[in-house]
């Protein structure tokens, strides 16, 4: 098959690309390093995967029959992605091309409006780009969790049957994101959706939870310089993999708040699976398709609480801080959103449990002189 791969250098987008060279397929991967220039700009950076993006493909290229190509493309150019489109060809592509940190967009205006615009405008020049080169292909797009935020009833899987006054409909579920960043996804969902209806476009959108993990089955006998782009710091690093690299470092787990807040989760292996889950297993033509991709809930006092009790087994002793919440959230709120779509499919949950987090310090430790603790702290408010 022929894939296509936006956002090609990032935390998902580089180990997607070579998951799919791995099995045998045709791999474009495309990106315009926006998240490079961020990590410059905020004096953040990636503690594994420290290679460029032509460096690591050609020692991946060097190892396996069929080849990654990568080029420079920005989906804000519309001219740049509609030409890789006509050349390329694609059967299927897999869009993580977007500005992935909520804390980000939440900095000032300039990073409010960089977010929406990459991410809202980049969407709307594919979807003319797909109508127009290439109406067959699979979009396969990242959405979020965080679309949903925490509603007081059960989340369903991107639609929502509705009775009102005597009548009933199915319309899309009822978004409430908590940041800038999370309503460029909800602005995303609804602009596909239309071009779905009006074009008979065939996308599925993977509402995916927050990922956690340091390696991938693909990239795990490589030099960590070749691994996946891991975050720790307040930006870009997501809750579970910051816990382990403050584990690793001896410092104090940073639960914002009460800890009671819960979120959706899933291993970066996982993310892989249900990729290819949703690559195998296309949209109809015109079908805009929601899966919740995520494997496990849990609040925050109970991830600190796993980590917690797996630095004990490892004879290590590290305390549990209750930060204020930087964050606008819900405290205290009902949390039930469901996940059967890539189940069915034939997803088979990695857990997140002590062992892994054992073996995810263990990889970290040989790092832990990089590791700059005092990005740990959060530095971005959403209220000022
Ligand atoms: N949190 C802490 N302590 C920390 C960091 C975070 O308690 O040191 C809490 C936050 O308050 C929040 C939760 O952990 O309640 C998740 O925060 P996060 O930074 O791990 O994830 P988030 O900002 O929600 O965003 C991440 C990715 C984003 C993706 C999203 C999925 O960066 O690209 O869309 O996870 S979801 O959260 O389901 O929307």
């Amino acid at each position: 098959m022929k894939i296509m791969v936006l956002g090609g250098d990032g935390y998902l987008g580089w180990p997607t690309s070579c998951f799919f060279s791995k099995r045998g397929h045709e791999v474009l991967s495309l990106d315009n390093f926006s998240k490079k220039k961020i990590e410059n700009e905020n004096g953040v950076k990636s503690l594994l995967s420290t290679l460029t993006i032509q460096e690591k493909i050609n020692n991946w290229n060097r190892n396996n029959n069929k080849k990654i190509n990568f080029e420079t493309c920005d989906l804000l150019n519309h001219r740049s992605i509609y030409k890789k489109l006509e050349e390329f060809k694609p059967d299927a592509i897999i869009h993580y091309a977007e500005q992935p940190s909520a804390p980000y967009s939440m900095k000032d205006r300039s990073s409010a409006y960089f977010t929406q615009m990459n991410n809202v405008m980049g969407n709307l020049n594919l979807l003319f780009g797909i109508k127009k080169y290439c109406p067959e292909a699979h979009l396969v797009k990242l959405g979020t969790m965080g679309e949903y935020g925490t509603p007081n009833i059960d989340i369903e899987e991107g639609w929502l049957q509705i009775n009102h006054n005597g009548r009933s409909d199915k319309l899309l579920f009822p978004k409430k994101p908590g940041s800038f960043y999370h309503l460029s996804k909800v602005h995303d969902t609804n602009n596909i959706e239309f071009a779905c209806r009006l074009w008979s476009l065939k996308c599925t959108d993977l509402n995916q939870g927050v990922v956690y993990g340091c390696d991938t089955e693909e990239l795990k006998d490589y030099a960590d310089d070749m691994g996946v782009s891991f975050h720790y710091d307040d930006i870009f690093g997501t809750v579970i993999n910051r816990f382990i690299s403050q584990s690793v470092t001896s410092k104090k787990l940073t639960v914002y708040g009460a800890g009671n807040q819960k979120r959706a989760f899933l291993n970066i292996n996982d993310t892989l699976k249900c990729i290819e889950l949703s690559v195998n297993n296309p949209a109809e033509v015109g079908e805009f398709r929601v899966f919740n991709q995520y494997t496990e809930t849990f609040s925050i006092n109970e991830l600190s609480k796993i980590v917690q009790d797996a630095c004990s087994e490892l004879g290590r002793d590290i305390e549990i801080i209750n930060l204020e919440n930087p964050r606008l959230e819900d405290a205290e709120h009902y949390y039930n959103p469901k996940n059967s779509g890539l189940i069915s499919l034939g997803l088979k949950p990695i857990k997140f449990e002590k062992e892994l987090v054992k073996s995810m310090i263990l990889k970290l430790d040989k790092h832990k002189e990089k590791i700059d603790v005092k990005k740990f702290l959060p530095s971005l408010k959403w209220k000022n």
